[in-house]
């Protein structure tokens, strides 16, 4: 047995012993932790970039039967990820059926589908000045028939969701007509909504800011709402993390979201200023922690179903090797779902009860700061994936082995 398997047998020995003295079953922790899959987007296999530049990271996919592979590699090393989310018109199938294949071989299914209006990709009216919002209705009714494409395109590959995220905004103050640019939004999104079928849902992305830096259309989540109530009930709020203000109490947006069952889901990543794409739980695991806490406790106390709830990762690998960056993003959210699900929520519940706020700290602290990295491995391993995927990926070489395979100088697409 080799020193990394001799460590992780005396871990989860010793976590098992002391989660059983707690009166948590490690079987049924384990099959809460396997169950747990969590979307990759099309747009995360290749090297990120900021506005100043992007490097290369070497065998990046070049098309997207190259990002199922990808794909199905991190599906099978991790066992966390069983889906894609794909981004229009950056990955447009050419032929569905193969795609659909393709995907299937993996394991791998159709997540939401994403828009794209903040960007020219050829299309014959500029989304410069806005997209849903433009004071022009001929480029309004093109941003709507985009979003009714990209529908049907998720309609041939099974996926049951449409995300919309809006750049939509002014730089100046006096640019645009605050009101004028909301109603033409909801006029807009009505249009797609309907053009949804009755089985889908949309999920409405907010911004604070970036590209514009005056004014977001859709700027916070009670603005998404609002647009939503408009819609209907199946359009729902989606929280991004990197998509707050600094300091911005996330997990208590996801606990009054799913109070009024409104949460979409959500796209993981982290932020040390403000939307930085940076890898899930890097910076702040304890604000990730707190999350899972209130989407545990919203859905425990049926405020929201969990499995109405959809997760993709959503970072950007400016540095990193992207498919390193995704293992440990996921390994990161395993971790802090494992611990969310180690809280004593009856105590909790009491010290709440009793206004014992030094007893409740205790309480969500003695989970947050107990060791469950041999329970997220061994969920892994039992589900048939690897102990260590990251170590495992170096140790095959792996990138190596894709830059032979698909070249130094290859560029996925996408920002
Ligand atoms: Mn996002």
């Amino acid at each position: 047995m080799s020193t990394s398997d001799q460590f992780h047998k005396k871990s989860l020995d010793l976590l098992y012993e002391q989660l059983a003295l707690k009166g948590k079953n490690l079987t049924s922790l384990i099959s809460e932790i396997s169950a747990f899959q969590i979307a990759v987007p099309s747009w995360a296999l290749g090297a990120g970039g900021t506005r100043f530049g992007r490097f290369s990271i070497g065998g990046e996919p070049r098309n997207l039967e190259e990002k199922l592979e990808d794909i199905g590699l991190l599906a099978r090393l991790t066992k966390r990820t069983d889906a894609v989310s794909l981004h229009i018109p950056w990955d447009i199938p050419q032929d569905v059926d193969a795609i659909k294949q393709k995907a299937a071989s993996f394991g791998i299914g159709f997540d939401a589908m994403n828009s794209n209006t903040f960007q020219d990709y050829g299309q014959p009216l500029s989304y410069k000045m806005g997209s849903l919002s433009n004071a022009d209705s001929a480029i309004r009714k093109q941003a709507v028939e985009h979003n009714l494409q990209v529908i049907e395109t998720g309609k041939s590959l099974g996926s049951k969701g449409l995300t919309v995220w809006l750049a939509d905004g002014s730089n100046f103050p006096g640019q645009a007509h605050f009101r004028k640019a909301l109603r033409w939004t909801t006029e807009s999104l009505q249009e797609i909504y309907v053009g949804m079928p009755t089985n889908w849902k949309l999920l409405l992305e907010y911004k604070p800011y970036e590209p514009n830096f005056y004014h977001t259309v859709i700027p916070d989540w009670g603005t998404s709402a609002l647009i939503c109530r408009q819609l209907g009930d199946r359009a729902k709020v989606l929280v991004d993390l990197g998509h707050h203000l600094p300091n911005t109490n996330i997990e208590q947006i996801v606990a009054t979201l799913m109070h009024q069952d409104m949460l979409a889901g959500f796209h993981f990543n982290d932020s040390k200023f403000g939307d930085d794409d940076l890898s899930t739980g890097s910076i702040k695991p304890y604000q990730l922690f707190l999350i899972f806490c209130e989407l545990i406790g919203g859905s425990e106390e049926k405020a929201q179903a969990w499995e109405s709830v959809s997760w993709m990762i959503d970072a950007s690998h400016n540095t990193k090797d992207p498919i390193e960056d995704l293992i440990q993003a996921l390994e990161a959210i395993s971790q802090a779902y494992a611990k969310a699900l180690l809280v004593d929520r009856k105590k909790l519940s009491q010290c709440q009860m009793d206004g014992d706020a030094v007893g409740a700290q205790e309480v969500i602290q003695d989970a947050f700061l107990t060791d469950v990295r041999a329970l997220v491995r061994e969920a892994r391993i039992q589900s048939g994936g690897e102990a260590d995927p990251l170590n495992f990926y170096r140790k095959e070489k792996i990138r190596e082995k894709l830059i032979a395979k698909r070249g130094k100088d290859t560029q996925a697409s996408g920002l």
